[in-house]
């Protein structure tokens, strides 16, 4: 029997969060995960933990079949793997960035000017695109400060809440791309294997959705259902019940987490009442 290897953050912003979503999906990880390497007891997985630079290249090389690494580090070490599901975590952008003082004319303004970053590849390849010549400075840290002791006249690094480029002294000008967490994949696994990550890939589906929509039930005057339905998808379409109030109906619905405030003001216009929202724990389409 067949197991998988798949490759995860040792320490770090995405250790947390993939160990997390391995245990949403069910998944029992016995020894440990302080160790290099960990098994699940109940599911034909071992874990691998590493640097995530490494991630790309050892999936790419078969040492591990699987991982989980940020977008960003799949594109700048530019392996051939798969890349298998985005996991809607460690979202973040890519940007370049300029000290507040400077006057930003547009993308030409970097034409001979000197940018650190510790992405090369990403940020080269993108001044290509736009026929701008830069002349990039590789550092493996602390980018922000760059601008500040000379070595730069501007950087190109990961944003999140940008306070890190504010407390440095510096603006965000062009988002270059955006990246979240990646489930990426060994581009040779045999038929074994495969099967295997589509199991994974199901189970991590269902949870994904039910972090992205709530299930929420309400009471709504009969002249308003008609208007109250279209508003709500539901996942074929909603439930309705009669309640025991003539003339009000009671309605389920499934509704994404991104539109949700929008709904709700939507519904308590109609005359919805006593709406109640949920969260769902899996969510299998
Ligand atoms: O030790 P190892 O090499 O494994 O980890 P690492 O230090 O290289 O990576 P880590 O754990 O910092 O980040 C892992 C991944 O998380 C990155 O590759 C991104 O895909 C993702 N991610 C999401 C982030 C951020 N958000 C983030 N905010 N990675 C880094 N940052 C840093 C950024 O470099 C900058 O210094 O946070 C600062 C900016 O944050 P704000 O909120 O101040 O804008
Ligand atoms: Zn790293």
């Amino acid at each position: 029997m067949s197991t998988l290897k798949i490759a995860l953050q040792k320490s770090g912003r995405l250790n947390e969060k993939s160990i997390r979503l391995l245990k949403d999906c069910g998944i029992n990880i016995s020894n440990g995960t302080s160790k290099l390497k960990a098994t699940a007891s109940n599911f034909p997985l071992d874990i691998l933990f590493l640097r995530d630079d490494d991630i790309p290249q050892y999936v790419e090389q078969g040492v591990a079949d699987i991982g989980i690494v940020g977008e960003n580090e799949v594109l700048e070490k530019r392996k051939k793997v798969d890349l298998v599901e985005p996991l809607g975590f460690a979202k973040c952008r890519m940007s370049l960035a300029l000290p507040k003082s400077v006057e930003y004319s547009g993308c030409e303004f970097f034409d001979g000017k000197r940018v650190a970053t510790s992405y090369p590849n990403i940020l080269s390849e993108y001044f290509e695109k736009q026929g701008v010549r830069v002349e990039v400075e590789e550092i493996s840290g602390s980018v922000e400060l760059a601008p500040g002791i000379g070595l730069a006249d501007g950087i190109f690094d990961i944003v999140s809440t940008g306070s890190t480029l504010m407390t440095n002294g510096l603006k965000e000008v062009e988002l270059v791309l955006k990246s979240q967490a990646m489930l990426i994949g060994n581009q040779r696994l045999d038929a074994e294997k495969k099967a295997i990550l589509k199991r994974l890939v199901f189970r991590m589906k269902a949870v994904l959705a039910s972090k992205a929509n709530k299930y929420i039930l309400m009471n709504a005057p009969n002249e308003s259902l008609e208007a109250i339905l279209t508003l709500l998808p539901g996942m074929k379409s909603p439930t309705v019940l009669p309640l025991s109030i003539e003339g009000w109906s009671s309605i389920h619905s499934v509704v994404a987490e991104d539109d949700f405030w929008e709904i709700i003001d939507k519904l308590q216009v109609l005359g919805a009442e006593g709406i109640l929202v949920v969260p769902l724990e899996k969510m299998i389409s």
